[in-house]
Order: structure tokens, then sequence, then C-alpha cells
């Protein structure tokens, strides 16, 4: 089935920097489809279930430049 992960990322202050996380999110292995909000800095990812690790995803947001935070 179908899960969804839900990202805290910080740093995300237009929607350029939106765009570029749903790009690096939508090219780790397994994820369907990245959608950012740039008001709430939350980040929406759909997978299936199982196959795709908070830590890759964590990496990724990670790597291209923003933080990732614990969602509370
Ligand atoms: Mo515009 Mo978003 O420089 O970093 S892409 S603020």
């Amino acid at each position: 089935p179908e899960a969804v992960s839900e990202l805290a990322v910080e740093g995300m202050t237009c929607a350029s920097c939106t765009g570029r996380v749903e790009r690096v999110l939508e090219a780790v292995p397994g994820v369907r489809e990245a959608s950012a909000n740039l008001a709430t800095g939350r980040v929406t990812v759909r997978h299936p279930a199982g196959l795709v690790s908070p830590d890759a995803l964590a990496e990724a947001v990670r790597d291209a430049g923003y933080e990732p935070r614990p969602v509370t």
C-alpha cells in the first residue's frame, strides 16, 4: 500500500526553495511524489509503504542545503 511521510524542513523561504526540495525528494528511489508547502514548512511525500526510509528523505533534504526537523 501507499504511505505518506510528513517532513518539517527549515530554510525554505521562496517558491524556488520548495521546488528544489520537491525535486531532490522525488529523486530518492521509491518516492512517487513530494509536495512542499512554503507557508507551513512541511513536505508531504508519497511512497510505497516500507520502501523509503525517513533517514534517506532527511539526507536528501540536507544535501540540498535545507534542514530537516522532526515533525512535532
Ligand atoms: Mo531564492 Mo529560496 O534565492 O533559497 S531559492 S530564497
